[in-house]
């Protein structure tokens, strides 16, 4: 079978402030699917970029006092700092603020008004008469209609849950300015989401989304879709319509172009990949999404009908996953369970992390718990204790008794078949998100593998003149079993493997290579530690940093 070729993407972070442990959830989990399907011998292009544009990103500059573009590369330059800090593979992290995106949302908006798919319709809105702008719901706050809580926002009540519209509040303020809002009209755009009404009720249920999301876009469906409005009036930082000078096209229609964006941005240095191929409305190639649970509507309905009315390729699939808590609470600043990605590398490695999501991550869309408790527990017993454990003592014998080469022989064939077996399951776990039932079957491979050094004792065979090739059979059969758990851990402990590959001197492990033992005879390096063990301590450092 040809290699696939695969694109790959996370939902572009907003431009407005650091990475935090939730976007590294999702960040996380599609750098193990992307580098798993890479060790298949796929071609697989991992995009993202940042969010750039919007009322809050434009205020946050105001405050800082510097542009927009400012403020967004600033926070862009953050978010690869923290990106490559946890090992995450990206071809290019790029912004929705570029001239690729610029060209193709313009071409793509105009593509659909010219088929009929935009109409304009006057609305009325929320308008701050001291700062002179249309104000979003966000920005306006004032007592529940329901319950009176005072400060409330302008979509939602945190006391009693309720759900209004900001004209419901009572004594609504603007948050920019604390005058009273007053309402405005204004002649917006709207993409006709309506006409893809057929389009989308077979697509959402065609096989590209969990099922989950299917149920939850019925729902949808049986409310009825609405027509999306996809401008905003100056001030704004985005994207002017065009032939407008005060409106922007909404900064959620140019977002997801902007996964398109970083692609091409990444074509003009790679001469290997084509935006077209890619792209075409009949390209092989797959395309993936990975999102939040939160963010579902955007890419499930008004995303692929963009898409598809504009003449391109719809995704191959979405993936949705749910939100990360810390120690069972939503993370919050004020609870101090709010943790940025920088702050995390402060304390403890980035492959801590990797590998207790990918204990957690399955394919279903449930909200995800670190328990530090757990965390320390999994890493300590798992990395350290099982896997790293059967290089550790194996490697000592091969290195201090037998000049760092292996035995000739396998000395148990049977035992590296049924690892090498456990290998397609374990690659099916990873194909369909099912981390968690991957990260168990490897570990209790790791757990048959120290139960064989066990039972042969090569600590007495040692010892025993007549015995040294069993003894040094034995502990090439851990290498070999270690090997291929490193073939197995490799998409979420990159850096490990890497040493371990080093180790091994073995070059890069691909999957395939689970199917051969290292060669008889052959040499390795000296052994030197793979992981730390994680001290509580770490965690509670990480903990009270405020
Ligand atoms: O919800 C968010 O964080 C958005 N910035 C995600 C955008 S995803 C894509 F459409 F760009
Ligand atoms: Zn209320």
């Amino acid at each position: 079978m040809s290699p696939r070729q695969l694109l790959v993407t996370y939902a572009l972070p907003y431009a407005n402030g650091p990475l935090h442990l939730g976007h590294l959830t999702g960040l996380i989990q599609t750098d193990i699917w992307v580098r798993f399907q890479k060790m298949q011998g796929n071609t697989c292009t991992f995009v993202c970029g940042c969010d750039s544009h919007g009322t809050p990103i434009m205020i946050q500059a105001e405050k800082s006092k510097i542009t927009p573009e400012a403020l967004t590369e600033q926070i862009r330059s953050s978010h690869i700092e923290d990106i490559k800090g946890f090992l995450i593979d990206l071809d290019n992290y790029h912004t929705t603020h570029s001239s690729e995106n610029q060209t193709l949302s313009e071409e793509i908006f105009t593509r659909h008004q010219q088929q009929g798919n935009i109409i304009q319709q006057t609305i009325l809105q929320a308008y701050d008469p001291e700062k002179n702008m249309f104000l979003p719901d966000r920005l306006i706050r004032g007592d529940c209609p329901r319950c009176n809580a005072a400060d409330q926002y302008g979509d939602n009540c945190e006391v009693c849950g309720a759900t209004y519209t900001p004209t419901d509040l009572k004594n609504p303020r603007s948050t920019l300015s604390g005058a009273t809002p007053i309402e405005k009209e204004s002649l917006h755009y709207f993409f006709r989401l309506t006409h893809f009404e057929k389009f989308l009720k077979t697509w959402t249920r065609a096989g590209h989304l969990q099922n989950e999301v299917t149920h939850k876009l019925d729902e949808w469906f049986s409310a009825g879709l609405k027509e999306w409005d996809i401008s905003r009036d100056s001030p704004y930082f985005g994207f002017l319509i065009p032939g407008e000078k005060e409106k922007y096209f909404y900064c959620w229609l140019d977002a997801p172009i902007g996964y398109m964006a970083s692609f091409k941005n990444l074509c003009a240095r790679r001469p290997d990949l084509s935006f077209d191929a890619f792209w075409n409305k009949n390209s092989t190639a797959e395309l993936y999404h990975f999102i939040g649970k939160d963010i579902i509507y955007f890419h499930a309905l008004f995303w692929p009908a963009v898409l598809e009315g504009a003449g391109y390729r719809t995704p191959t699939a979405i993936f949705t996953h749910g939100f990360l808590t810390v120690d069972g609470q939503k993370m919050s600043k004020s609870r101090g369970t709010f943790i940025l990605a920088s702050q995390f590398l402060k304390h403890l490695s980035p492959e801590t992390l990797r590998y207790f999501l990918a204990t957690r991550l399955g394919s279903r869309i449930e909200d995800l718990d670190i328990a530090f408790d757990d965390f320390i527990q999994r890493i300590n017993s798992d990395v350290v204790g099982k896997f790293v454990n059967i290089a550790s003592r194996s490697a000592r014998f091969i290195h201090s008794h037998f000049g760092d080469c292996l035995s000739d022989t396998v000395a148990d064939p049977r035992l590296f078949s049924a690892g090498a077996e456990a290998g397609e399951r374990i690659a099916g776990h990873y194909e369909s998100l099912e981390y968690a039932a991957a990260m168990r079957e490897i570990m209790a491979l790791a757990d048959q593998a120290n139960q064989y050094i066990d039972a042969q004792k090569p600590w007495l065979l040692i010892r025993d003149p007549g015995k040294q090739s069993e003894a040094h059979a034995v502990c090439s059969m851990g290498i070999q079993l270690f090997r291929q758990l490193v073939i197995y851990l490799k998409p979420v402990l990159p850096d490990i493997a890497r040493h371990a590959e080093a180790f091994l001197q073995c070059g890069a492990l691909m999957w395939a290579d689970k199917n051969t033992p290292l060669p008889s005879g052959h040499r390795l390096t000296e052994f030197k530690p793979l992981a730390q063990r994680v001290d509580p301590k770490q965690v509670d450092a990480l903990k009270n940093e405020k």
